[in-house]
């Protein structure tokens, strides 16, 4: 039987509408807190440093945590607003099952545990381990990544286990571990500030990353030469020194034709090259047509600007590398990532002070997330699950045989195949609504629809959670203990402010009660976070991502630590490569060749129009948290179609009529912002909402063959004039838009 939503109407009569929480009068005591507690915001991945106010058990508030050493006191427009999400009127404060033909009731904690284990036997019994996936997400601390990629190995025992950083950082995982042999970003942004040249490519920092600017700016202050690869002027790009209009999914032409310039004036580092790198002559080989005229025709920027920059590039002393999802959301992501690896060896600019290269790593913990044994194919420490090494290595930490540790499982969107296909019957999720966030999510609805049972652990009732048959009252990242690892790899502690509220409980614990249930209770016996710390520093002992040399002692102690750090008296690493000695099998760094590719869907007569998708300052990801929050909301209540004034024009499309876009999977209908800052042969849609407002009812689900994440950043489309005007107010509705 095919499963339906709890409808938006059964959710308002029982728990009234969504609230966009702007409390008015503020909350009595704000003025005099019982504590101030030292933690980071819980959104992107800078990891920002905050004091949370404390009153009675609530966070009421927020103060500058001016000694932190990155943000120093800084926040961005999320930031400031973060703190209103524990005391929210939509908090779930109890398990809930679902009553067909009536909706959520709540439940006690024994009923939800034991339905949950008893359907999760079912189905194993009935269809095999591997039936039951597990999908979970890097807003979770190190501690809970952890403990998740242990749980779904041992105790649910399936091989599906994959995260939502499948959606985000794993195109650059993968090219930096190609070329590296290790996935995280080379340098700490205080490299930033002497750089001679910095490219952005991809990345709207002003409002993605919104606090990275300052060490930017600082850079620009001391004469940095800045140039920002972007289809839109995005705000970062107006004031830069060259902005490099490209085509969404053409970067690799771009990055081929600035090596061949390179090359050919020799603008290289030769011995740097020789003594510390491979496959030079095989990257150049492919590149040797890459002809300027070739690039300007692929990537529609013109000539004298790609030649500019590959001079600016090619004659500075310094230079710094940032990319983050315009390159890396593509069927070949993989192949920009490794595109940009090859220019930044090619002029030997790394491990030195002021030279360095990153992908500007997203979610909270999108790093440290992505090092522990989250991913289907890997173990902590960044170890390969198919590596027999790394699993007998992994199954002793874990005291189970190797025989018994399940093997490589499917990555996030191949497991909504396998559940189209009957494979996969039962699904658990935590921290992660791919009803929003997954491509072509029409799709992805049908595969809720078949699910026999799906359990989600949120602290809102996401999109997603709204086909579970059993939601568990989760935490939110200041109700637990715990450590992340921020974009520049520097471990930072999470201290817990406050107790779940009503009878929500902490994710760990909701973990080690569904583990102790499914029989495994002795490697669940964890007494706090920092326990479980302690034996992830063992698991990642001696694996690319070595924590064991850093305990929560000398994290408080330093205000963070940057691994690798491989023993106790290490002080960390923050800037990497300063020995030139690579993780890759040979020690070098690894030139890769990349070839040009179109991207999986070209526009044509039928769909003549780029369609690409990102972000917007005040919305985080699937919106759960941030919809939720009034002043964001105010910020920016609805998606609009970003479209240039003369494409607009082609159609007679005005600046706030509705627009209808057409995919070859779905359509929608929005305001149109005609703005002059975008390419004219594209549009531009944010993500961050649900049902008829969101963006992936349009996007493709193609995914890169080696990382397997979608492509987001390139579909072709089609756009209809409707000739109404947008009504003035979407807000309430663009929260209620499950129900189409
Ligand atoms: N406000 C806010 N901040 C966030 C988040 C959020 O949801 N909201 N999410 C966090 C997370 S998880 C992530 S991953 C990061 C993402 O951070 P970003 O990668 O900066 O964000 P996006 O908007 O996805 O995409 C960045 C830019 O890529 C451009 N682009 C599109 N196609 C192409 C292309 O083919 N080539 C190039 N060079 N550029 C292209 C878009 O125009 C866009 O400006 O932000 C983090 N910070
Ligand atoms: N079209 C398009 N789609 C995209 C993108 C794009 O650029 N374009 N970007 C992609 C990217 S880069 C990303 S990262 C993904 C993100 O996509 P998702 O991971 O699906 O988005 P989130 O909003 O982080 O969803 C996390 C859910 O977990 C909950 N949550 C947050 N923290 C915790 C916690 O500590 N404990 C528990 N139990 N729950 C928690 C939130 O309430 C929310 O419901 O979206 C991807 N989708
Ligand atoms: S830049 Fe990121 S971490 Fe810092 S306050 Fe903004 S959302 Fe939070
Ligand atoms: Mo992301």
């Amino acid at each position: 039987m095919s499963k339906i939503p709890v409808s938006d109407k059964k959710i308002i009569e029982e728990f009234g509408p969504h609230k966009q929480y702007t409390p008015k009068e503020g909350f009595k005591g704000v003025e005099e807190p019982d504590k101030l507690v030292k933690t980071h915001c819980c959104f992107c991945g800078m990891q920002c440093g905050i004091q949370l106010k404390v009153k009675d058990n609530k966070v009421v508030g927020f103060e500058p945590w001016r000694e932190f050493p990155f943000n120093e006191g800084r926040l961005c427009p999320k930031g400031v607003q973060r703190y209103l999400q524990n005391n929210h009127p939509d908090r779930i404060l109890s398990p809930m099952k679902r009553v067909e033909g009536v909706g959520f009731q709540p439940i006690e904690w024994e009923e939800a545990m034991s339905k949950t284990v008893a359907e999760i036997n079912r189905i194993q019994e009935q269809y095999g381990k591997d039936s039951f996936a597990m999908l979970s997400g890097v807003s979770l601390t190190n501690e809970k990544s952890y403990m998740v990629g242990k749980f779904a190995r041992v105790a649910l025992k399936t091989k599906n286990l994959d995260y939502n950083g499948r959606l985000c950082m794993v195109s650059a995982g993968t090219g930096n571990k190609k070329a590296f042999g290790l996935d995280r970003a080379s340098n700490n942004w205080s490299d930033l500030k002497h750089a001679e040249v910095i490219i952005v490519a991809g990345a709207n920092v002003s409002e993605t990353f919104p606090v990275l600017t300052h060490p930017l700016w600082e850079a620009r202050d001391n004469g940095a030469k800045l140039i920002v690869v972007d289809p839109r002027m995005v705000p970062f790009a107006r004031t830069a020194d060259l902005h490099l209009d490209v085509r969404p999914g053409t970067d690799s032409a771009l990055y081929g034709a600035m090596l061949k310039i390179l090359v050919d004036n020799d603008w290289i580092d030769q011995e740097f090259i020789e003594k510390h790198t491979s496959s030079f002559k095989e990257a150049i080989e492919v590149v040797k047509d890459y002809t300027l005229e070739w690039a300007e025709e692929i990537t529609g920027i013109s000539a004298a600007k790609i030649y500019k920059a590959a001079e600016m590039w090619g004659k500075a002393k310094t230079s710094f590398f940032l990319h983050a999802r315009g390159i890396e959301h593509h069927t070949k992501g993989v192949d920009n990532v490794l595109g940009v690896i090859n220019l930044v060896l090619a002029t030997g600019r790394i491990g030195k002070p002021y030279c360095g290269y990153a992908t500007i790593t997203g979610q909270g913990n999108g790093q440290g997330g992505r090092e522990h044994g989250h991913k289907c194919d890997q173990l902590p420490g960044n170890r390969d699950i198919e590596n027999p090494e790394h699993r007998k290595y992994i199954s002793e930490v874990w005291g189970i045989e190797e025989k018994d540790l399940p093997g490589k499982g499917l990555s996030a969107y191949e497991i909504i195949d396998a559940i189209h296909r009957g494979e996969i019957k039962g699904l658990i999720s935590i921290c992660f609504n791919p009803l929003v966030s997954l491509p072509n999510n029409n799709y992805v609805r049908e595969a809720l629809e078949k699910l026999e049972y799906y359990v989600a652990i949120d602290f809102f009732l996401s999109e997603t959670a709204r086909y579970a048959d059993v939601v568990l009252a989760g935490s939110l990242q200041e109700e637990e203990e715990g450590t992340v690892t921020t974009a520049e790899g520097r471990v930072v502690r999470i201290n817990q402010a406050i107790t779940p509220p009503g009878k929500a409980r902490k994710d760990s614990d909701i973990l080690k009660e569904l583990a102790k249930r499914l029989g495994e209770e002795s490697k669940f016996n964890y007494k706090n976070a920092e326990d479980i710390f302690n034996e992830l520093r063992v698991a990642s002992k001696g694996g690319t991502a070595d924590y064991y040399g850093i305990t929560y002692e000398k994290v408080e102690k330093n205000m963070g630590v940057f691994w690798p750090c491989p023993s106790l008296d290490h002080p960390g690493t923050p800037r990497l490569w300063e020995d030139l000695k690579f993780k890759t099998p040979d020690g070098k760094a690894h030139f890769n060749p990349v070839t040009y590719k179109e991207s999986s869907e070209m526009i044509d007569e039928d769909y003549p129009i780029i369609l690409t998708t990102g972000r917007v300052v005040s919305q985080y990801l699937s919106g759960t948290q941030t919809r939720r929050i009034g002043k964001l909301v105010d910020q920016y209540p609805e998606p609009l179609m970003e479209i240039h004034p003369k494409l607009a024009a082609k159609y007679g499309i005005q600046d706030g009529y509705l627009t209808k876009v057409i995919t070859r999977r779905g359509e929608m209908t929005l305001p149109a912002n005609v703005v002059d800052t975008i390419r004219e042969d594209t549009i531009f849609i944010p993500y961050h909402w649900g049902g008829k407002h969101s963006a992936n009812q349009l996007t493709v689900s193609s995914l890169d063959p080696l990382s397997k994440i979608p492509e987001f950043k390139v579909c072709a489309c089609k756009i209809m004039n409707t000739n109404e005007k947008a009504p003035d107010s979407q807000k309430s509705d663009a929260f209620q838009s499950l129900d189409n």
